[in-house]
């Protein structure tokens, strides 16, 4: 509640977006935090922290857990919060109980999870894993052309460390589940087995400028109309790929943008998402093939560019059975469950054994004001959170 504070909402959540002077402010809150726990902090040129509890064995691979602090425009007060904080709350506790692990603990707040102002979604944590490169990364722009890299010094959080050269005994993120499957089927924990893979495929439609009064029917070239074709399209390629898939689209700009003139420009971001290997890029073939059909029957320009990717991940078999384990020493209900949405744990996947722990979200709802979640459900994904990563980084007695 105090780091939802910072970059407040309309309407009760958060509009806390990467690189803006709030996320500034919370990266600062979450940086005292992290002093008052006695962890001593790095940052990566990404402006990700790394918040490390000494463990007995210098030599011992770190367990880091983490999420993210930057928010969607209108997003909650939850989503990425809840795993970095419940994180901290770990070190808390085993400072509390004056508990020694062998290995460290390092509690992380990922930069630009969100991808809501910069593209792709999971952006530091994609270069960290070798996936993205820094100067890809520094050159993203936002809707007003500001560039990541720009937009990071000007917070004031470029961090001196490499991007990626810490390495992970073991990664965990804990997360609201941001879908409705633990409420429906009442489970307190859900045992994330896998997490689904993503395309965001960015089109720009060029159409001819004209007056939405006097041109004639039949000589328009409309690209706001093969977008809408687009769009019917892309639903109609998500829902003969059920079940498991989805698809749709958050984002689009009109240029000019004026209420009589036909558009220039139509640029818009298709989001497709399956567990599948196969389906998902399936669907994105057909998205791509079936927008250039629609839109050489318009005589509109088409040009896609893949802005957002990664393939659906299996997360450690290892680490998933110390979560499901913890949850039934501790008697939670639970069960497992494919992550909807993508997280940094996705690309951490890619460099360490790692995995996460969900707990349910009231309605199911997220990246909406409204994301809630009760205090017991809160506590009980903490707590199944601290068991497995304390068994992982191994209690020295
Ligand atoms: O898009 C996602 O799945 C995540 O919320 N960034
Ligand atoms: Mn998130
Ligand atoms: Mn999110």
């Amino acid at each position: 509640m105090e780091m939802a504070k910072i970059g407040p909402g309309v309407a009760g959540g958060n509009n806390r977006q990467t690189l803006t002077d709030e996320d500034g402010e919370g990266r600062k809150l979450f940086r005292t935090w992290c002093d008052e726990a006695g962890l001593s902090t790095g940052v990566d040129r990404m402006g990700t922290m790394f918040a490390r509890r000494e463990g007995t064995d210098p030599e011992a691979l770190p367990v880091y857990v983490g999420s993210h602090l930057d928010t969607q425009p209108t997003g909650g007060k939850y989503d990425g919060v809840l795993g970095v904080l419940s994180g901290l709350e770990v070190v808390r506790t085993l400072n509390d109980l004056g508990i020694r692990t062998r290995h460290p603990i390092v509690v992380t707040n990922w930069t630009n999870e969100e991808g809501a102002r910069f593209a792709p979604a999971m952006l530091a944590s994609g270069v960290f894993a070798g996936a993205l490169d820094l100067d890809y990364a520094y050159q993203r722009k936002d809707g007003e052309g500001k560039s990541f890299g720009d937009e990071l010094k000007r917070i004031g959080w470029v961090g001196d460390e490499e991007v990626g050269a810490r390495k992970m005994h073991a990664y965990f993120e804990y997360h609201i589940e941001q879908g409705p499957i633990l409420e429906a089927e009442d489970k307190t924990i859900g045992v994330v087995t896998h997490c689904q893979g993503l395309w965001w495929l960015e089109f720009t439609l060029t159409g001819k400028e004209a007056h939405t009064g006097s041109t004639p029917m039949n000589m328009r070239v409309n690209a706001g109309l093969a977008m809408a074709r687009i769009l019917e399209m892309v639903q109609k390629v998500a829902m003969d790929a059920q079940p498991g898939a989805v698809g749709g689209v958050g984002q689009m700009r009109f240029s000019p943008n004026s209420r009589n003139v036909l558009p220039g420009k139509v640029v818009f971001t298709v989001d497709i998402r399956s567990p599948d290997q196969a389906k998902l890029d399936g669907m994105r073939a057909r998205v791509e093939k079936e927008a250039a059909a629609i839109c050489a029957e318009l005589g509109v320009g088409c040009s896609v560019e893949a802005v957002g990717h990664f393939d659906p991940v299996t997360f450690d078999p290892t680490l998933v059975g110390r979560v499901r384990a913890a949850a039934e020493k501790l008697g939670y209900s639970h069960m497992n469950i494919i992550s909807g949405a993508g997280h940094d744990a996705c690309w951490a996947a890619k460099v360490a054994p790692a995995t996460m722990v969900m707990c349910p979200c009231v309605d199911g709802l997220s990246h909406n004001e409204a994301e809630e979640i009760s205090k017991d459900w809160a506590r009980a994904g903490a707590d199944v959170l601290f068991h497995a990563v304390v068994e992982t980084a191994e209690i020295v007695e």
